[in-house]
């Protein structure tokens, strides 16, 4: 555990930075270390380490029972499961999503040769506006990719009603989403099918994993071949499939994860909170907050920083935290739709996506889960506040830089002498 130190003099101006380590956006949960390698040992012993073992079947059935969904098939990354979901319902030619989301989403419609159709988002939740999806939709449109971002849940009403009148697939990406909900009603059993990822940076994790929910009896048996090379028998393929199978050991370290689910939600409401208390008060910036009839699993803290009101602009503070190993993170910067290929196959994008520049501009996310403690996010609300505080001498500073991305250490680096 690094230990933070008061900041007297901002790193920025030659102090002594803020944490001796660098603190993560997305710094894994991790459960109960005895559960996860006594079921390791267990998975050695039976020399069973993938293909629908038992830690596998007892993850999907959990997950299921616990999102009240049918079918519930693990995935060996959110990506594969996107993208065997979006061949699964049978979506081609254009797809309408959110350009303000992790650049997977449009990569796994292209990835297909299908044409991802960016569409601007709400600027008060930051998913996709549904008010804005019918006027993207040509005859060549089979579908709509909703991101329940940060785990909000999309307007799922409003984007149903859509799609059935005009005939189009549905279909979540829930990366953000496990344990979240509205109204009552739980992510992973919205549209056609939703895709959860376990990725380490996420609420529950496998390592690497993810997850297609559906109720849908036929899509979830299609899913399951897919998944698998498109096997129907022992010997025998009966469709084109690919690999997407989840080991034994991502299950393994998915079902300890969900042991912990309660702690782990607890520590991220609390940061939540303790980070509102932190920040209040400070000209310009705003901390996303949910509405009463979420569910969040406040897996991440996210900022907005107005460069019309606060001191600094979003860019310059994000410098600032950088230099104190504060490694907070601009997703989803710039949107998918500055980014390649999209860029180059629809240069005019930006023009139809006000809310998403302004937005993508404006964001920064902050460590936080159980890798952040309560003096932790003290010290980060201190810097943040200082930074704000001398705003006119770091911008001063900082004008004859170039921007400096940072380079991310893992904790302990591993020399290997092949020598
Ligand atoms: N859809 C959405 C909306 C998503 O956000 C994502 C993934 C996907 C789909 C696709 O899901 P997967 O196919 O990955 O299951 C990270 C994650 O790799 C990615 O899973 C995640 N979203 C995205 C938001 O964040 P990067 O490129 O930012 O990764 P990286 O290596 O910079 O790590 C992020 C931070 O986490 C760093 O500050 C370091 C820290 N970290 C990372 C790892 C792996 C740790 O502290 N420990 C770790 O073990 O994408």
């Amino acid at each position: 555990m690094s230990r933070a130190t008061e900041p007297r003099e901002l790193a920025l101006f030659g102090g002594v930075p803020a944490f001796p380590v660098q603190k993560h956006v997305g710094s894994p949960n991790i459960g109960d270390r005895r559960r996860l390698l006594q079921r390791m040992e267990d998975i050695l012993d039976r020399r069973w380490l993938t293909n629908g073992g038992p830690y596998v079947q007892e993850f999907e059935k959990r997950i299921g029972a616990m999102l009240g969904v049918k079918h519930c098939i693990a995935m060996c990354n959110a990506t594969i499961g996107l993208e065997i979901a979006i061949r699964a319902v049978g979506m081609t030619g254009e797809v309408v999503l959110p350009s303000f989301t992790f650049i997977a989403t449009a990569h796994a419609l292209q990835w297909q040769q299908i044409r991802p159709v960016f569409c601007d988002i709400d600027p008060d939740t930051h998913t996709i506006d549904p008010g804005r999806i019918e006027a993207l939709l040509t005859p060549r449109t089979t579908g709509i990719l909703g991101v329940h971002l940060w785990g909000r849940p999309c307007d799922v009403e409003a984007i149903e009603a859509i799609a059935r009148r005009r005939g189009l697939k549905v279909l979540y990406d829930a990366a953000h989403a496990f344990g979240c909900g509205r109204g009552g009603r739980k992510v992973g059993g919205f549209g056609d099918a939703e895709v959860f990822s376990f990725h380490a940076t996420k609420f529950v994790n496998t390592f690497e994993g993810g997850a297609i929910t559906t109720n849908d009896d036929d899509l979830a048996a299609r899913i399951r071949l897919m998944k698998n090379f498109g096997f129907v028998g022992y010997d025998d393929v009966g469709y084109v499939g690919t690999n997407g199978k989840m080991t034994e050991i991502s299950a393994a370290m998915g079902l300890t994860s969900l042991e912990s689910l309660a702690r782990f939600v607890a520590v991220n409401r609390r940061n939540h909170g303790l980070y509102r208390e932190a920040l209040a008060g400070l000209e310009g910036i705003r901390l996303m907050e949910f509405d009463d009839v979420e569910t969040p699993n406040h897996q991440y803290v996210v900022l907005e920083v107005d460069p019309e009101r606060a001191a600094l602009g979003r860019d310059e503070l994000a410098q600032v935290l950088w230099s104190e190993n504060i490694i907070a993170r601009r997703y989803f910067f710039p949107g998918c739709h500055r980014m390649e290929p999209y860029r180059t196959l629809d240069p005019a994008a930006g023009e139809r996506l006000p809310a998403t520049g302004r937005v993508a501009a404006r964001v920064l996310s902050l460590p936080t889960n159980t890798g952040v403690d309560p003096d932790d996010i003290a010290t980060i609300g201190r810097v943040i506040r200082r930074a704000l505080e001398q705003g006119a001498r770091v911008r001063a500073a900082l004008a004859g830089r170039a921007p400096a991305t940072p380079i991310v250490v893992p904790h302990r680096r591993i020399d290997v002498d092949l020598a």
